[in-house]
């Protein structure tokens, strides 16, 4: 039994579809909600982590970079720059008391971490203010020892003096009761360097010469010639409008103001000049879009960004640099027909494609993407395998039927 989420509001096992979607608790009026923290055990204190002071930034950094997530046989793990937390952690609106920590009493370590940051969901027709929380994170000493539920409750607290009763939250880890369920997917780059870390094998009837030769691509994107570029600040208003049409499609997905647009496309793509490793200094994001030459209208625009994982116990390589695909949308969506003609499905594929370019000219090694969205007609036709690992959604304090994943089309990222 799960004798913490058991106390939650999130649907438990087995209690069958819901007739409304809604609240599973009503919120509680200010003066009903506790105005302390629960203790913690003994030789703990809560914090507050200020991601603004690089000091404390980077107690995050290097507490997840040795304890945070880890693939199912320890040979990968989630290594988050710092560039990229303060991307996460810092979109408009964000609340630094939903950045919590705990630390040891007497020399002040940080032992454990649990974040949220404010967004506002579409879930099928309601728009729900809530949570998204992230990065719970325990260093693996104190492992096992229920300090995971205090941690959650007091960013629950948190979140509700501010005013927030729902929440949206994902992991590897399956627990009552998903929304919704996708699968990784990875298409190689860097063969060699997949197979020296054994995160892929020549499987039996291929060489690795063949697989080096059938993972090449073009040097030069598709749209090269046809109006492909970065995103600029110019190009918010086009952006945020084709962003909500092309999202509305999908049963769940967040609503994006122009700031929020503003802040999730343009604000990781690191500073000075594009280098010689064709990054910026700092960069965790990259954001195209397509402007029609003529008309200057975007057409479509796509991004991905940088979450690289240490290799645990290898010789040679210390780090493994995945770009993970991230929002993108399309105009051809919504030409007569777009779905049922395969039209859709083509210019997704020459987006994609051109995602996976630019990213082999970043070095970067693989190139990750769940089944979400519009992907899965996409993923094979382009060379993703499927992995194994799961990604499941998780709604606190909302109750709606399962959203369509895995081999459908889910909404959410
Ligand atoms: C997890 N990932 O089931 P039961 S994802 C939620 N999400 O409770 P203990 C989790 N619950 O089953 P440990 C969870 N992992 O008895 C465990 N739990 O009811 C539940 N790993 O606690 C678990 N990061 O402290 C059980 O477990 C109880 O020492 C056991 O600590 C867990 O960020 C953890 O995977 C994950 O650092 C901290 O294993 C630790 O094992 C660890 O004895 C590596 O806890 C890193 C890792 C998780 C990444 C993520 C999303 C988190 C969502 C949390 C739920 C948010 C709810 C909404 C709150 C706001 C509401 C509003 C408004
Ligand atoms: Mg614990």
């Amino acid at each position: 039994g799960h004798k913490f989420w058991a106390t939650q509001p999130v649907p438990q096992y087995g209690e069958g579809l819901p007739e409304q979607d809604g609240l599973i608790e009503p919120s509680k009026p200010p003066e009903e909600l506790k105005q302390q923290p629960d203790p913690l055990p003994k030789d703990f204190e809560w914090t507050t982590l200020d991601i603004n002071d690089p000091a404390q930034l980077k107690e995050v950094y290097e507490l997840l970079s040795a304890n945070y997530v880890e693939d199912d046989d320890a040979s990968f793990r989630f290594k988050y720059s710092a560039e990229f937390l303060k991307w996460a952690l810092q979109p408009p609106g964000y609340h630094k008391e939903w950045h919590l920590g705990v630390r040891v009493v007497t020399n002040k370590k940080l032992v454990a971490f649990i974040s949220g940051v404010p967004v506002t969901l579409r879930v099928r027709q309601n728009e729900v203010k809530a949570s998204e929380i992230n990065f719970l994170c325990v260093i693996k000493k104190l492992r096992h020892k229920r300090l995971a539920p205090v941690l959650i409750r007091e960013v629950t607290r948190q979140c509700n003096l501010k005013g927030t009763f729902q929440a949206i939250y994902t992991g590897g880890i399956f627990l009552p009761t998903p929304v919704s369920t996708c699968r990784y997917y990875h298409r190689s780059i860097n063969v060699p360097k997949l197979l020296d870390v054994k995160f892929t094998f020549v499987p039996r009837h291929s060489t690795r010469a063949r697989m080096i030769l059938q993972c090449r691509l073009p040097q030069t994107p598709h749209f090269a010639n046809s109006g492909l570029r970065e995103m600029e600040e110019r190009d918010v208003e086009q952006v945020t409008d084709l962003y909500k049409r092309y999202m509305d499609r999908f049963d769940m997905s967040p609503l994006m103001s122009a700031g929020e647009v503003r802040h999730y496309f343009l604000s990781g793509k690191g500073t000075g000049e594009v280098g010689p490793s064709r990054r910026r200094e700092g960069q965790v994001l990259w954001v195209y879009v397509v402007e029609d030459p003529e008309t200057k209208k975007i057409t479509d625009f796509f991004s991905f960004f940088s979450l690289p994982s240490s290799v645990i116990g290898n010789l040679k390589y210390s780090v493994l640099d995945a770009a993970y695909l991230y929002y993108y949308a399309t105009e051809t969506a919504f030409e007569p027909q777009a779905e049922e003609s395969g039209a859709l499905k083509r210019r997704l594929e020459d987006l994609i494609k051109d995602a996976l370019i630019i990213a082999d000219q970043a070095k970067f090694d693989v190139f990750n993407a769940l089944t979400l969205m519009d992907n899965v007609p996409s993923l094979e036709q382009l060379k993703f395998g499927a992995g194994d690992g799961l990604l499941n959604y998780y709604l606190y304090n909302w109750r709606t039927s399962p959203l369509a994943g895995m081999e459908g089309k889910g909404g959410v990222q």
